[in-house]
């Protein structure tokens, strides 16, 4: 039996994907099967399916926050999860609210590119992420492209890893997972830094490659594990397996990447992918 009291909460902040691979979409489901009670705010719309990224609108910082506070005017929120904000602006918005309120387990997935190369947003809005959100936040969750975008730096190997996330997290960020999925090699290697210890997350590399919203998957569940009063290396740990599965059980319904299926349970869905 669960209590109403017990129910953790969290906001996922981020853009409409109407195909509901990636974006908020694949947060609400991925926090929903966690068992933790999704709230949402809208950053943005996109325009798209699972061939790619149309086009986008950006809301205004005015209707995000309005959006954010009539949430917060009705009820606490235990963790703060984010994904294509899509302007300074709204970059802004989210620094004011993870300092002001004091948002604890707050995690910033860097969106910056669409799978299909897409930029979805303004190259100015990375330096202010940086600056000015970064430094009140719990957690940053970069792939690594993503990671060399906010860094400058061409990561090859795993040292290049290391420069990455020191630098990152001289921004003020308390953790920095950079997640190596995409590096050349059969292994996949996630670097998870706090500033002192670097923990690495090794795993063999899952052969099927087109899934979208792996990455707003994982911070999802990681802000869910955290707010369930999991310890930082578990919850990472635990997110990555969740993902895992979620790539390897993923079917194609439309006509282009893959998606994750989160309305089944184990052994439900059968090894045929396609529709
Ligand atoms: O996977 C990153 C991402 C996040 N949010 C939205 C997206 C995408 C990638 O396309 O469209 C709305």
């Amino acid at each position: 039996m669960v209590n109403a009291v017990d129910i953790k909460k969290v906001i996922a902040i981020g853009g409409s994907d109407p195909s509901g691979g990636a974006g908020i979409q694949a947060d609400i489901k991925t926090l929903e099967e966690l068992g933790v009670y999704a709230y949402t705010a809208l950053a943005a719309v996109t325009v798209q399916n699972s061939k790619g990224v149309k086009s986008y609108d950006v809301l205004s910082a005015k209707f995000l926050r309005d959006q954010i506070e009539a949430i917060l005017d009705d009820t606490k929120v235990h963790g703060v999860k984010t994904g294509m904000l899509g302007s300074s602006e709204n970059v802004m918005e989210i620094a004011y609210l993870v300092s002001g309120q004091m948002i604890e387990n707050s995690i910033i997935d860097p969106v910056i590119k669409a799978n299909d190369g897409k930029m979805l947003v303004p190259e100015a809005s990375i330096t202010v992420l940086k600056k000015r959100l970064l430094p009140y936040c719990f957690m940053i969750t970069p792939n690594i492209n993503e990671a060399e975008w906010l860094t400058g730096i061409n990561i090859r190997n795993v040292d290049d890893f290391v420069g990455a996330a020191k630098a990152l997290k001289e921004t003020g960020v308390e953790w920095v997972l950079v997640k190596g999925g995409h590096l050349e090699g059969g292994k996949a290697i996630d670097l998870l830094f706090d500033g002192k210890n670097e923990y690495y997350f090794e795993t063999d590399k899952i052969p099927i490659k087109n899934v979208r919203g792996t990455g707003c998957m994982m911070a999802s569940a990681i802000c869910a594990f955290l707010t369930q009063g999991m310890q930082v290396y578990d919850a990472v740990g635990k997110a990555k397996t969740y993902v895992a599965n979620k790539i390897k059980k993923a079917v194609l319904l439309g006509k282009g990447s893959l998606q994750a299926i989160h309305s089944f349970n184990e052994g439900e869905l059968s090894e045929d992918r396609t529709d």
